[in-house]
């Protein structure tokens, strides 16, 4: 096992690493910005070294000098967390060039599954179900007109290298797939200087449903159940759940074994995640693969039991996964809602700042995520997360109530925060039915065009 743990991120998961770390008794130290200098989780590491000032591209994204800190401290690992360098396959390698573990998968895995065409072709050559659309990528003006005639208006033009939604265009006719086609090559080549597109058949208003899966470097792979993740606003997730509401059991688990065929096909270990969409007959189509730790993993580590941070470290370390298949139950309800700085009444923007009054929920059934507390400084340089709020109930109607009375309970001054919105939402007849899909939000509380509240 590892003596010594470089955690590579912020906040609230760079946090919950270092809880891993202590669970496991081994050591961890910590790189900050001037930024999070002071904060709360550096004081519960080992050591912390300053690597650069608050934006990012200066600090959490600069690959020499976090592998220098590991390399000064004797680090013999280190954890990316989320976002900032988790999913950059170049850093991966870059780590196990310098001897240093990276908990992850393998670089050659991360690399392909980040290009989504790449990703579509291992998951074909696993009898994975895809969208309708193009074999692979489109070149030209005519091949998109073909493509989107063939399966039939609405299609989707997608960016192979695209993530949240950048690159992406909806064409209902063959006018705007002409404009659709030019412009996400030009939005992908600027954001990922990858132009490359391939076109789906657009399915509206999709669940979008994604497997939890552990593989370790001896080849086994399993799989932690499904989560829901449609609710979400302009692809950033609001609230999440497992199990999934009114899955037919024989869905959730055809679902399920296709993320394992898929990560076995690839190659692939460390945790990870299979990304489907669900259309409203219950058929459910791959569309990507995340190969990192996800905010949302709480949600699967309460159903299951499972510590998925700690298997991270110990599949790092070479270890074989300490669970079959068999060994995994779903057991009960968890919902977890994210608590972001961010200001719903005004189109949700960031609210940075003193948290002049902090009082977080607890009791049966609750888990808070959390680096706030009263007097943090939330900086304005990084992701709005302040805290996850999760239940754990024996069923949905429970956990629905739990959240309810959490969400109460829970005091955040000094900042405007997505509460309320999460009060709403458990407030509202189709999601208290599990009635939900991607456009749930957009639909229900903020019509297009128009940011402010119904
Ligand atoms: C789709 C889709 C409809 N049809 N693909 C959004 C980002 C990327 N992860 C894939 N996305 C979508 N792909 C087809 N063929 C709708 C979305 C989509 C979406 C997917 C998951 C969660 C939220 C979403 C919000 C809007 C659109």
């Amino acid at each position: 096992m590892f003596q010594r743990v470089l955690v590579a991120n912020r906040g609230e998961i760079a946090l919950r690493v270092i809880r891993a770390c202590r669970d496991m008794n081994i050591g961890v130290v910590c790189v900050y910005s001037t930024a999070d200098k002071g904060a709360p989780w550096l004081s519960l590491a080992d050591q912390a070294v300053c690597i650069g000032t608050g934006p990012a591209a200066d600090s959490y994204l600069k690959i020499p000098r976090i592998i220098a800190a590991a390399e000064k401290t004797g680090a013999d690992a280190i954890h990316p967390g989320y976002g900032f360098l988790s999913e950059n396959s170049s850093f991966a390698e870059q780590c196990r060039e310098s001897r240093i573990e990276f908990i992850g998968p393998p670089h050659e895995a991360m690399r392909k599954l980040g290009n989504k065409n790449e990703a579509k072709i291992i998951a074909r050559a696993a009898k994975v179900p895809l969208v309708p659309g193009s074999e692979g990528l489109i070149t030209s003006e005519e091949e998109a007109l073909k493509v989107a005639r063939q399966y039939g208006y609405p299609v989707l033009i997608k960016a192979a290298a695209g993530g949240g939604g950048r690159g992406m265009r909806v064409a209902r006719d063959d006018a705007s797939l002409l404009t659709g086609y030019v412009s996400a090559k030009q939005e992908a080549e600027a954001a990922f200087k990858d132009g490359s597109v391939f076109i789906e058949k657009y399915l509206e208003q999709p669940r979008h449903i994604e497997v939890q899966l552990l593989g370790d470097q001896h080849g086994n792979v399993i799989h932690l159940y499904e989560r829901d993740c449609s609710l979400q606003r302009r692809h950033q997730k609001l609230v999440e759940e497992s199990p999934a509401p009114n899955l037919p059991p024989k869905v959730r688990d055809e679902i399920c074994k296709s993320a394992v065929r898929l990560a076995k096909t690839a190659g692939y270990y460390s945790a990870g995640t299979c990304e489907f969409l669900l259309d409203k007959q219950n058929n459910f189509y791959f569309i990507e693969v995340n190969s990192r730790i996800q905010v949302e993993h709480p949600v699967t580590e309460l159903v299951t039991g499972v510590d998925l941070v700690r298997e991270q470290i110990r599949i790092a370390a070479g270890e074989k996964l300490k669970y079959r298949q068999s060994d995994i139950v779903q057991k009960g309800s968890a919902i977890e809602v994210r608590i972001n700085a961010e200001d719903p009444e005004a189109n949700f923007q960031p609210s940075p700042g003193r948290i002049t009054q902090w009082y977080s929920p607890g009791g049966p059934g609750v888990r808070v995520d959390t680096h706030a507390r009263t007097g943090y400084v939330v900086p304005p340089n990084y992701d709005s997360l302040v805290a996850k709020l999760l239940v754990h109930q024996p069923t949905r109607e429970e956990s629905i109530r739990v959240m309810r009375r959490a969400l109460n309970e829970f005091v955040v001054e000094g900042i405007k925060t997505t509460i309320p919105i999460h009060k709403r939402i458990f407030n509202t007849a189709a999601f208290v039915d599990g009635v939900v899909d991607t456009t749930f939000i957009e639909r229900v509380f903020y019509s297009p065009g128009n940011e402010s509240p119904k």
